[in-house]
């Protein structure tokens, strides 16, 4: 996963009585045999390219110029298309430019470079400067959202929702949204000695910040996305009832930033939907169809997980149902009426939490963080967005 080259795909050609040209990224065009099996070296950590041209003497019978991502190439069922089949493949139809999941890990490690980002913190206050000038980098503009929110023991949280707005003139819009302040304690930790620390939040807040500071940093590169994107950037998502406390969990006192977010919004351009990127990097991931997407927003499922297969993504996004999460998600369908869905990982068999083995423990960090799990997401999402007819 991690080296530059060397990683060897088989493409195997059933056509018969054919000569195809294969250029792989990079690479010299090379003449494959008409049948077979043929080797092409890419690089190991990206989407490449491949034109496929299937000829008969000096006939082009047929073109097929296709993008595929790293878990296609690698799945031999998938590419066992021939000529006519491959033309035809609609299910693999990346469109959009390709994530850089290395740009995104390094997003990562720049929030969690600034330690933990709980509310009230000096960590947390500078890295919110951190991640609104690098939105503001990427021609987005900037909307700050200051309030004191009221935490379930009484703690006034100075809190600062970021919303970064790409083409804030379009018309038809999108919104994507993660948190971005970090959990003060451990609570789920196994060693009951973390409890009261706080976690670096690499996977639980900095990911879905990441995803999104990357795909912004994408639409900046060149300005032809034809529709408007609202990065929002919520506060004080992470300080809902830890397990030691002697107050029942309330779900009322999580996602206070998205509450006071939805609860003022009144923008004049409403996005069709919204996509809540949370604990978006966290290695073995896998994303199932979450109950609260499915009652508020199922189209935008829809949508979400098929455009994960149409970037070869599909193994990441199942077709199962997982659980009801409350998330920053809901009020902003309650509340903003904004259809918005939730991608976040379900690990059904994992005992530490169905959320996965280091949510709210010491072992949220960097070690912890998968590029495929990020490229996965981050791909699918460039998907979404540039499919959006305005
Ligand atoms: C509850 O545990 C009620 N919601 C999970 C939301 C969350 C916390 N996401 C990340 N950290
Ligand atoms: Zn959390």
């Amino acid at each position: 996963q991690q080296g530059e080259v060397g990683t060897v795909i088989r493409l195997q050609i059933l056509a018969r009585r054919r000569q195809a040209r294969l250029p792989p990224a990079g690479a010299a065009h090379k003449l494959i045999p008409a049948r077979g099996l043929v080797e092409v070296r890419r690089r190991a950590a990206d989407i490449v390219d491949i034109a496929l041209e299937i000829r008969q003497g000096d006939q082009a019978l047929r073109f097929a110029q296709q993008r595929f991502a790293a878990p296609v190439l690698d799945d031999p069922a998938l590419m066992r298309n021939d000529g006519a089949e491959m033309a035809a493949a609609e299910r693999l139809n990346p469109v959009g430019p390709v994530f850089n999941a290395d740009s995104a890990y390094a997003f990562i490690a720049a929030q969690c470079a600034f330690g933990p980002r709980a509310m009230n913190t000096k960590s947390h206050d500078d890295c919110g400067e951190w991640i609104a000038k690098k939105f503001e980098s990427y021609g987005c503009k900037i909307t700050n959202q200051r309030a004191d929110l009221r935490g379930y023991d009484g703690t006034i949280l100075r809190s600062r929702n970021i919303i970064a707005s790409y083409k804030p003139e379009a018309t038809t819009r999108i919104l994507l949204c993660a948190h971005w302040d970090t959990r003060p304690w451990a609570d789920n930790d196994p060693d009951s000695a973390n409890w009261r620390k706080p976690i670096d939040g690499a996977n639980d807040g900095a990911s879905g910040v990441a995803v999104m500071l990357e795909i912004a940093r994408l639409l900046n590169q060149n300005k032809d996305l034809a529709i408007g994107v609202d990065f929002v950037c919520f506060d004080a998502e992470d300080w809902g009832t830890p397990q030691w406390s002697s107050q029942p969990d309330n779900e009322s006192t999580w996602a206070l930033g998205a509450q006071y977010w939805a609860s003022h919004y009144d923008a004049a351009v409403k996005p069709r939907f919204g996509v809540l990127l949370d604990m978006v990097g966290g290695m073995g991931a896998q994303f199932y169809r979450e109950l609260k997407s499915l009652e508020y927003a199922p189209d935008v499922v829809k949508k979400v997980w098929r455009a994960a297969r149409q970037v070869g993504f599909g193994s990441f996004f199942l077709k199962q149902d997982g659980g009801g999460i409350i998330d920053d998600h809901v009020p902003v369908n309650e509340l903003a009426g904004i259809p918005t869905i939730d991608i976040i990982p379900f690990y059904p068999d994992c005992r530490q939490s169905s959320f996965g083995p280091t949510w709210h423990t010491m072992a949220d960090n960097m070690a912890n963080i998968d590029k495929q799990t990020l490229r996965a997401v981050g791909q699918t999402m460039v998907q979404v967005i540039y499919s959006e007819q305005p």
